[in-house]
């Protein structure tokens, strides 16, 4: 397959080419692409260094694929040139995420809907993708009607910027780097993007319809919010699920544990419990303090814990365009 990686020197797009090598991805040809600023610098990729080029000449080499981490406006703008070459491109942004043209994607919870038709595909946002993982099992056994979420989001999410912030305050670095409009440090900051009218943030809003999309039920009723904390390994959510049937909890608990993606870890007694720490650099969703919530019948409480870089980002785009050439869904360019 020849690739495209657009957005190659992000915290995202840097993770896509770490987590393409690991899993042996069929790359014949890589082609790198950033901004304009960065045309020229070179980036390794097993052992060999490419350099990055410009988005035109990028389309120009008629990717089969392309694995999109460059923001909305840049996906707007360039993801249905590509398309229009023949390549498939998989996107990480929000652009195209509830276009009801475009499909929007987690292997675990709904791959079956894709077809050699989709050009544009969607990558959900982070904070959704590891809830879905988790929740796809369940739903399909005791019927969700209401989940509430808060999360506990790593600085990871919003870039390089945020990263540096972060360490700079922890120096003791005053008037540094500012990703936020307060300190993150030693903070907790219950904010994730901007304000809407109705008063929660796009954040919240995007876990809410898109957890609807993936799951394909407009029935399940979610309520979010969503919260920055001092964290660098992975996003963390309480979640509290409200379902139609009874469950036993030993059933959950076995329906979690053989459902791919997920690593149950929920062993109080021995203080076992998801947490970033251990959920940094793996592919897999955690889940948790799995308990029966006392104050509403038929419903349960978790804890779910991912690395939002990988499952959240790269690992699940990598995942999508393995079904596509497993399920040969992915048209070469020479046919287009
Ligand atoms: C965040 N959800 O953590 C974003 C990243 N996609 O801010």
């Amino acid at each position: 397959m020849k690739v495209a990686v657009v957005g190659a020197t992000g915290l995202v797009g840097t993770k896509m080419l770490q987590v393409l090598a690991e899993r042996n991805f069929p790359v014949s040809e890589l082609i790198l692409v950033a901004s304009e600023k960065s045309v020229g610098k070179e980036i390794e990729f097993k052992g060999k260094k490419y350099k990055v080029v410009s988005m035109d000449n990028a389309i120009a080499m008629k990717p089969e694929i392309a694995i999109f981490s460059a923001g909305g406006s840049t996906s707007t703008e360039f993801a249905p040139k590509f398309a229009a070459v023949g390549t498939t491109v998989i996107d990480n942004s929000s652009a195209w995420r509830m276009d009801p043209t475009k499909k929007l994607v987690v292997p675990e919870v709904n791959a079956n809907v894709l077809t050699k038709e989709d050009k544009i595909i969607a990558n959900p946002n982070c904070s959704t993708i590891q809830m879905v993982v988790a929740l796809k099992p369940l739903h399909d056994k005791y019927q969700i009607k209401r989940v509430v979420v808060s999360t506990y989001q790593s600085v990871t999410g919003t870039g390089v910027k945020a990263v540096t912030q972060l360490m700079e305050e922890r120096q003791g670095i005053k008037d540094g780097t500012k990703a936020y409009p307060y300190e993150i440090d030693l903070n907790v900051i219950p904010q994730i993007d901007v304000f809407l009218d109705n008063g929660y943030t796009k954040e919240e809003m995007k876990m809410i319809k898109e957890t609807n999309k993936i799951m394909g039920d407009d029935s399940i009723k979610v309520t979010a919010t969503t919260v920055r904390i001092p964290v660098m390994g992975g996003h963390s959510e309480s979640v509290n699920i409200e379902f139609a049937k009874d469950f036993d909890l030993a059933e959950v608990k076995q329906l979690l544990s053989s459902a791919p993606g997920i690593v149950v870890v929920d062993d109080t007694a021995n203080l076992q419990y998801p947490m970033p720490k251990d959920a940094h650099e793996k592919d897999e969703v955690f889940v948790g303090r799995l308990r029966r919530d006392e104050s509403l019948p038929n419903t349960l409480n978790m804890w779910i814990v991912s690395d939002n870089l990988r499952k959240g980002a790269a690992t699940n785009a990598v995942q999508i365009a393995q079904y596509l050439i497993e399920h040969e869904l992915v048209s070469s360019a020479v046919e287009a």
